[in-house]
């Protein structure tokens, strides 16, 4: 039988893991991070999913963090700027040998989480599936697409992953993880910001191709300083074709702006920058961007950082 997992933030895209892992029978525990949000999901009944029009209510068991029972498998699914401070709520629980699963977009929150519990196996995820919240515990499932789930320190696959297949959740064990991150850290940093500054569609970045094509220069840049010569390559072209394929929608980064909610630069946009200096490369036009999205971040009340 296969151990059981904790998923870390009830949110839209730990709502879409737990609930599909629950109906398959995985053995699953919800964390939740205080008594009143406790007894809030208790009323709700359980989590549910929207899926194509249809909703179903899934009463997954759910705890605090305090909880007793130890973790062996947890998935993380906070926002990258909670995701440590997340996972420290709950480490005197984890059982030696534990894995913990990190669902954050950008890079930043996992590498620090790495470093302080080295005795976990941390398994780094990037995902294209789409997810949000339509009121509390009630989660949409927005748009289809894939799981990269991957190790940089051991390439060898887990058993659980079995679990993925009954629960029919879209993954790919990826060697490159790192890759995988980069790549998608350098996209979302080539629209998003410029999305909000702009505050338009995607698609109407195609008006700018000359701002477009001078960051994804420095992302490349900044990629290859980084030994990722892999999610460099043709980065500028992907980056016109995502533009296109999403032209109609607002970026996430705008959403959350538009919504007052605190967006994950610093995982991104910020990432990029500091790792750029890191490696003593200038990046003046990353660094311009920052620079602007922060000041207009602040304006909104929102964290710069
Ligand atoms: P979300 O805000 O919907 O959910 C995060 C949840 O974590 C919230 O319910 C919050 O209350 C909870 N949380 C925060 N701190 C906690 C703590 N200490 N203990 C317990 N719970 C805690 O966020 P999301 O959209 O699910 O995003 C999670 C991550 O996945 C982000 O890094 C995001 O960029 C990434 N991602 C999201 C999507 C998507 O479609 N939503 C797609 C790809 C990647
Ligand atoms: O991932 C995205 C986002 O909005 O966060 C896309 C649509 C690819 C734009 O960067």
């Amino acid at each position: 039988m296969t151990a059981a997992w904790h998923v870390l933030g009830a949110g839209s895209l730990g709502g879409l893991w737990a609930t599909r892992l629950f109906r398959a029978g995985v053995p699953l525990h919800l964390v939740l991070r205080n008594p009143q949000r406790l007894a809030e999901y208790r009323g709700a009944g359980g989590l549910t999913l929207i899926e194509n029009g249809a909703s179903r209510l899934y009463p997954i068991p759910a705890e605090l963090p305090e909880a007793k029972a130890p973790i062996e498998r947890l998935l993380v699914a906070c926002k990258a700027y909670d995701a440590q401070a997340a996972v420290a709520e709950v480490a005197p629980r984890l059982a030696k040998d534990s894995e913990i699963l990190l669902l954050q977009n950008g890079l930043g929150s996992q590498q620090a989480i790495v470093a302080r519990w080295p005795d976990s196996r941390c398994i780094f995820i990037s995902s294209t599936e789409g997810a949000y919240r339509q009121a509390d515990f009630r989660i949409v499932h927005a748009g289809r697409g894939q799981n990269w789930l991957g190790d940089p320190l051991k390439r060898q696959a887990p058993p659980w992953l079995a679990d993925l297949d009954m629960a029919d959740i879209p993954y790919s064990w990826a060697d490159d993880i790192m890759d995988k991150l980069w790549r998608k850290l350098a996209i979302n940093c080539a629209i998003n910001p410029l999305s909000v500054l702009n505050d338009c569609r995607n698609g109407e970045l195609l008006n700018h191709p000359e701002p477009l094509r001078r960051l994804c220069c420095e992302l490349s840049e900044v990629l290859r300083a980084c030994d990722q010569p892999g999610a460099a390559d043709g980065l500028e072209a992907e980056v016109l074709r995502i533009i296109e394929a999403t032209a109609q929608n607002y970026s996430s980064m705008h959403q959350d702006v538009q919504s007052g909610r605190r967006t994950e630069v610093g995982f991104l946009l910020g990432q990029a920058c500091r790792a750029a200096r890191q490696h003593g490369l200038a990046t003046p036009e990353l660094d311009e961007l920052l620079d602007r999205l922060q000041t207009l971040l602040r304006r909104h009340g929102l964290p710069a950082d």
